[in-house]
């Protein structure tokens, strides 16, 4: 049976289930679907063992002991769907935004994510959810400069001369374009990687660039002071395509490469060098290209750098090669009709002037332990959480936790796995998984659409999230029609004009029909058509209209309370916070660990090993020491993102991360976020 890889990933694969007398026996890649190549990673080539884990959830359960202890008796359907109904109406009639939902990308299908769920909760009125935990930032500093999430075409990277891997593990995170920059690499492109952290795809290119997290728009700012200063410029595509390049060349001029060096902790030859390299391709008429990611968006200044590398392409008119220009996200290349998908017509008329409250999922924490007050208005008195770990993936868990404790909040969590969220529900509710549903994928890394067909039947009792608010919006005794509508046909409603569905049907997959180089001829989807340098909508706003380096909130002082920077980004058999609980692959990752330099685990008489304890303001951490080459000195890597309690002292690394928030887009800023470490007495 064809489907598709639910996970938050870009490759979005397509997956051939094996199915022997109803169960599902293996799950392979598809080799007949391009981007897949007939190649999964590690973690869902482990699909069946996730699926037919034996903690599943497969029944409702109830809350019996205290909250976070994870004590619950299994109930019916039916008495769970009337009593949770039956708690929202109460706190519906006095004000349905004292509801939240709290939703993800545990699966990232149109169906299972947003489309029914998204229809229950207009219907209600509920407050609503500002989704800004992963790409907020980058996504704000793409649509003011090209217009949207769009990019390259993926499988073009193979055709590149010089590849830019900026703020991505690769091989970890996208693995499918390691493929393609692996070809490049055959034909004679050279690589770099631009990361503070050593990475495996660090390790596999030609050159590293170590720069100090959060100082990525100084690198990019200063290759554009290089390209000016030795008019490495394609100067018609910057007449004929771009806006404000003359205030841009004033901006870029401030950033020679001895400032860059210093704000970023690396030579000023890696800086000139790498302008050269990219200077000289946009001169010699070769494709350059650039494959962000979104590991260098988690800063304050998180948004001004994707504007900053954005940028990049347009100066030396790598835009005109199918093979050159920038890929953050591709998610932007379909338009779904949302409005069919999630019918915000369903809204109480006492919304009909102005919208339900909206609330961030990056600042969770403080929200919930917020009283009602006319700013914010009503306190959160229900949360139905889907899709998502907030306890284990948003900042600052402490505040997290404290208000997922709240007794008299009312807790709904869908799931699969007893995660340390569900831990603290007063009911959950066992969900399918990918391998028991219907739904419809995009992707954010590559441009074709994925139909996901059920391969087995749903285990024990689990439904669908879909189904599952289906069922509730029956308990709440709405007869609409568009709460009646099936799974398969919520498909056809999310695919309808975008691709065609029988294509769909057919292969498992189909492609959207697209440009092959989007920026050729300039028609960048900006108001004013061109690649924003300067972007009025920003200064509108009062903000800079320019790309410039914002320094991080925390800055590490050396003698200071907390002389290192840390970063959290994910580890590689592990998504997000999925997987931790599938013990062959948490036997891979071993236990939490810390990476920390040679230099600065010797000041601290830590060796490999050691069980450290790591601190700052927030509140402190337990882990496992790796001194590793993979961290440059000053800089430690907190690997991502561990189960609480599947931990050593029941915490993960964010304890210690801020609900700060980034300069565009509202995003988290998990990896602005300063510490220091030490040996620990106790593990
Ligand atoms: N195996 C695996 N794959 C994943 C995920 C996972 O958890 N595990 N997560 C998925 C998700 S949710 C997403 S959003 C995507 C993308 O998720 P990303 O978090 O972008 O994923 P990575 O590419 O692994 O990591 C980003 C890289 O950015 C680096 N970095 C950190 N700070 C900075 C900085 O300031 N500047 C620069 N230049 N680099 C920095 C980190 O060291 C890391 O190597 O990946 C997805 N794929
Ligand atoms: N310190 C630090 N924190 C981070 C990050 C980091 O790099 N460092 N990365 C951040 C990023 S980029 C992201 S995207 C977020 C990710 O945060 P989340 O989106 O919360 O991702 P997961 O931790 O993978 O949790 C997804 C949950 O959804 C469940 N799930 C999967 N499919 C279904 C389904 O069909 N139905 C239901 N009901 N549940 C399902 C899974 O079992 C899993 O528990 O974390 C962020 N947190
Ligand atoms: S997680 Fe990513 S690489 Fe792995 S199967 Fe899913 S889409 Fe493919
Ligand atoms: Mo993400």
């Amino acid at each position: 049976m064809l489907g598709a890889c639910p996970h938050d990933c870009p490759d979005t694969c397509s997956l051939q289930t094996t199915v022997r007398n109803g169960i599902a026996i293996k799950v392979q890649g598809n080799p007949h679907h391009p981007q897949t190549n007939g190649v999964l990673c590690a973690k869902v080539s482990r699909y069946t063992e996730r699926t037919y884990h034996p903690e599943r959830i497969l029944h409702p359960l109830k809350r019996v002991g205290p909250k976070g202890s994870g004590q619950f008796e299994q109930v019916s359907w039916g008495s769970a769907l009337a009593d949770i109904a039956q708690c929202l109406k109460t706190i519906a009639a006095v004000d349905p935004q004292a509801i939240l939902p709290y939703s993800y990308a545990g699966t990232m299908g149109q169906v299972q994510s947003e489309s029914m769920a998204a229809r229950f909760f207009n219907k209600l009125g509920a407050s609503r959810l500002e989704r800004t935990i992963c790409a907020a930032a980058g996504g704000e500093g793409l649509r003011y400069t090209l217009g949207g999430k769009v990019g390259m075409r993926v499988e073009f990277f193979a055709e590149s001369r010089l590849i830019l891997i900026w703020g991505s593990n690769s091989i970890g995170s996208n693995l499918h374009f390691w493929r393609y920059a692996q070809e490049a690499k055959r034909r004679g492109a050279t690589l770099v990687c631009i990361d503070p952290r050593r990475s495996e795809t660090a390790d596999k290119c030609h050159q590293h660039i170590a720069l100090r997290p959060g100082t990525d728009a100084a690198l990019a700012l200063g290759l554009m002071h290089e390209l000016v200063v030795n008019d490495w410029l394609d100067h018609a595509y910057l007449r004929d395509h771009c806006l404000g390049w003359d205030a841009l060349r004033e901006r870029a001029l401030q950033w020679p490469p001895e400032r860059v060096a210093e704000v970023c902790g690396i030579s000023v030859d890696e800086v000139r060098n790498l302008a050269r390299a990219w200077g000289e391709c946009g001169k010699q008429g070769e494709p350059a290209a650039i494959r962000m990611n979104y590991g260098l968006q988690r800063v304050r200044g998180g948004g001004n750098a994707v504007r900053a590398i954005a940028c990049l392409p347009a100066l030396t008119g790598a835009w005109r090669h199918r093979a050159g220009g920038v890929l953050l996200s591709s998610s932007g290349s379909v338009a779904l009709d949302r409005a069919a998908i999630e019918r915000p017509d369903l809204l109480p008329a006492q919304f009909a002037k102005q919208a339900p409250r909206t609330i961030n999922m990056s600042t969770i924490g403080d929200d919930l332990l917020r009283p009602g007050s006319a700013e914010f208005g009503p306190q959160v008195q229900a949360l139905i959480v889907y899709n998502s770990n907030p306890v284990a993936v948003a900042p600052e868990s402490g505040k997290v936790v404290a208000g997922f404790a709240r007794p008299d909040l009312f807790t709904v969590v869908l799931e699969h796995f007893h995660t340390d969220t569900a831990d603290y529900a007063d009911y959950v509710l066992p969900a399918t998984t990918q391998l028991e549903h219907w739904d419809v994928h995009t992707s954010y890394g590559h441009t074709d659409m994925l139909l996901n067909r059920p391969a087995i039947a749903p285990l024990g009792e689990a439904r669908s999230n879909a189904g599952i608010f289906r069922d509730l919006a029956q308990a709440m005794g709405w007869d609409d029609a568009c709460f009646q509508e099936d799974d398969a046909s919520l498909c056809r409603t999310a695919a309808k004009g975008a691709v065609d569905f029988d294509a769909l049907l057919q292969h498992g997959f189909a492609s959207l029909s697209l440009p092959e180089a989007p920026f050729a001829e300039g028609g960048f989807l900006t108001p004013s058509g061109k690649c924003e340098f300067y972007s009025e909508r920003l200064a509108a706003q009062g903000l800079d209209g320019l790309p410039d380096h914002i320094p991080n909130y925390e800055l590490p002082q050396a003698g200071g309370a907390y002389p290192l920077a840390m970063i959290s980004p994910p580890a590689r058999n592990f998504l997000n916070s999925t997987f931790v609980n599938v013990k062959s692959l948490r036997d891979i990752e071993g236990q939490p660990l810390l990476e920390i330099s040679a230099a600065d685990a010797a000041s601290r008489g830590i060796t490999s090993g050691d069980v450290v304890r790591i601190f700052n303001d927030r509140g402190e951490y337990r882990c496992v020491a790796e001194v590793s080459p993979r961290a440059r000195t000053g800089v430690v890597h907190g690997l991502g993102i561990w189960w609480r309690k599947l931990g050593l002292d029941g915490s993960n690394v964010n304890q210690l991360t801020s609900q700060s928030l980034t300069d565009l887009g509202r995003g988290p800023t998990f990896y602005d976020c300063v510490v220091q470490v030490e040996k620990s007495l106790s593990a």
